[in-house]
């Protein structure tokens, strides 16, 4: 299953380490076809380099539109070399074999990442590469394609080893990965175009590029590994870890939920800090320090924010990496982290740093993708913000300034909370959050239980709902939730409203002497 390599094609976007390439490449005798960029710098490197324009007898045109999309390329990439049929045909209209393809296409993605403009877009996107990639790896039998630099020295390798020739392991393991980049290609072509055109395509797909494989999944025995778009979002895909050992699947699943909860608090309303435990906040807070906002965090549920993933809005300090490094944490993730920070946590062998270049915008447009046998679920991820504007006092007793600036902290806290979602807030910290029960009112009372054990804990008279407002991520079906709310301290509620017996949780609320919004929006997180 040995094939000989004696011409090769490379048309290249991404320069990186082709002119290594070019040189072992002919150093195993491999004569070399290229098109104008790639040509240009083989040949500056003292290469020798044949034109595809002068083998295909047509020049490259229509800006580049037009470069190897010509029978004698793909008949010489297509043709089966054990067939006599296509042989002749070879023979017949002067078509040499090529037996490797090198090609990394149009940095589409990268060009859509630096928010350019929809014609240069449209022209990133390569339609050569691929043809081109999709024949070869068609022809596997006898055709090499590479489309990653990574691939280049073993390639080289695999030549050296069986005097110029290549297994059919190595080409068919190389043509499987060629399809998966001309699928996520296309994916991120039409992914890109989706959201040009709104609404609800009739055809979607989803794809990758492998980031990270890693050691195992949400349990040891689940192979998992992490890929990513390449579509430049702030985040883990494009974070920077400084310390600590290799994320894992979990890590990573609850790192992003502490992120993207962290950057609802735009930097400029002053610190604030998340810390979570299995994709939920156990404690999220502002604070005058960033130092104090994760101490107020921290207070909500001291025992499971051991072994949590704390995010920051803003970059980590001296005085906070102290406070932090208290307990176990896993994770660390903010905006970037000063000296002192570093110097604190270089000591901490086990806790992961990540440094992001910003917060995400908490407003972007973005898609929710879950798979579901046989297929997978498409939402737009839930961007819904309200102000105080968008609010309707139901009660006859009005929230306080300070209760109304409480509820809307509750609310966007809320929003992150699998549902059942039940927050208490004071003074811009959670006090207790109660996540994911079936029923509403065991999350009212496991949040308000909760705060009694911190209360019992840090031995203070009585729990920190006391004088709290309370969020619920969907409406109170029955007034149960709400009077235990009540019970637990709360005087203000927020609440999206719209159950068939509203008449009744606001008859509650006004007996209990609480004030209740609606926000007539829903934040469940299933
Ligand atoms: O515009 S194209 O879609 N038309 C083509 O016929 C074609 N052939 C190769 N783009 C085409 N390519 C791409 O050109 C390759 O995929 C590669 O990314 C790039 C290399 O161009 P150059 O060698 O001029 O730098």
């Amino acid at each position: 299953d040995l094939a000989p390599v004696k011409r090769a094609l490379l048309s290249v976007s991404d320069k990186t380490g082709l002119v290594d390439l070019g040189k072992a490449l002919v150093g195993h005798g491999v004569e070399l076809l290229s098109t104008g960029g790639t040509a240009k710098a083989l040949r500056d490197a003292g290469l020798e380099v044949r034109d595809v324009a002068e083998v295909t007898g047509f020049p490259e045109m229509m800006d580049g539109r037009v470069k190897t999309l010509h029978p004698v390329v793909h008949g010489g990439l297509l043709a089966l070399r054990d067939n006599d049929d296509h042989v002749a045909s070879m023979t017949e209209h002067d078509i040499g074999g090529i037996d490797l393809v090198v090609v990394n296409l149009y940095p589409f993605e990268e060009t859509v990442a630096k928010g350019a403009a929809y014609d240069e877009v449209i022209e990133n996107i390569d339609i050569g590469g691929p043809a081109m990639i999709r024949s070869a790896a068609k022809n596997h039998g006898f055709v090499n394609v590479i489309v990653d630099t990574e691939d280049y020295a073993p390639f080289v390798e695999e030549l050296a080893a069986n005097s110029g020739q290549t297994t059919y392991a190595l080409r068919q393991r190389l043509a499987q990965t060629a399809y998966a980049r001309t699928a996520a290609y296309d994916t991120a072509v039409s992914t890109w175009m989706a959201a040009a055109v709104g609404g609800t395509p009739r055809r979607r797909s989803f794809g990758g590029t492998l980031a990270q494989t890693l050691r195992y999944g949400e349990n040891p025995h689940q192979q998992a590994a992490f890929y990513t778009d390449g579509l430049g979002a702030p985040g883990l895909a494009t974070a920077t870890q400084h310390q600590g050992k290799e994320l894992s699947y979990n890590n990573i699943n609850d790192t992003d939920a502490a992120f993207a909860l962290i950057s609802e608090f735009a930097p400029a309303d002053g610190p604030a800090c998340a810390i979570i435990k299995h994709a939920n906040p156990c404690g999220v807070a502002t604070g005058a320090t960033l130092a104090q906002a994760y101490s107020r965090a921290f207070d909500c549920d001291r025992t499971s924010a051991f072994g949590g993933i704390i995010a920051l809005n803003q970059p980590l300090d001296g005085e906070t990496a102290e406070a932090i490094s208290g307990i176990f944490t896993e994770v660390v993730i903010a905006p970037g982290a000063d000296d002192d920070a570093r110097a604190v946590f270089a000591a901490k062998k086990n806790l992961r740093l990540l440094t992001t270049t910003g917060l995400a915008d908490p407003a972007a447009a973005s898609l929710a993708v879950r798979q579901v046998a046989g297929g997978w679920l498409v939402q737009d991820r839930d961007v819904g913000r309200i102000t105080a504007d968008d609010l309707k006092v139901v009660t006859k007793k009005q929230p306080t300034d300070q209760e109304m600036s409480d509820l809307l902290f509750a609310w966007t806290v809320a929003k992150h909370v699998k549902s059942n979602a039940i927050i208490y807030v004071k003074d811009g910290a959670t006090v207790g959050v109660g996540a994911g029960q079936m029923s509403r009112v065991d999350s009212t009372r496991i949040a308000a239980r909760k705060a009694q054990d911190m209360a019992d804990v840090m031995g203070l008279p009585a729990p920190l709902t006391q004088g709290s407002v309370v969020a619920s991520d969907a409406f109170f079906p029955f007034a149960d939730g709400l009077i235990t709310a009540a019970e637990a301290g709360a005087t203000a509620l927020i609440q999206p409203g719209g159950s068939m017996r509203d008449d009744d949780v606001i008859a509650a609320a006004d007996e209990a002497g609480l004030a209740m919004v609606f926000t007539g929006m829903r934040h469940f997180r299933h």
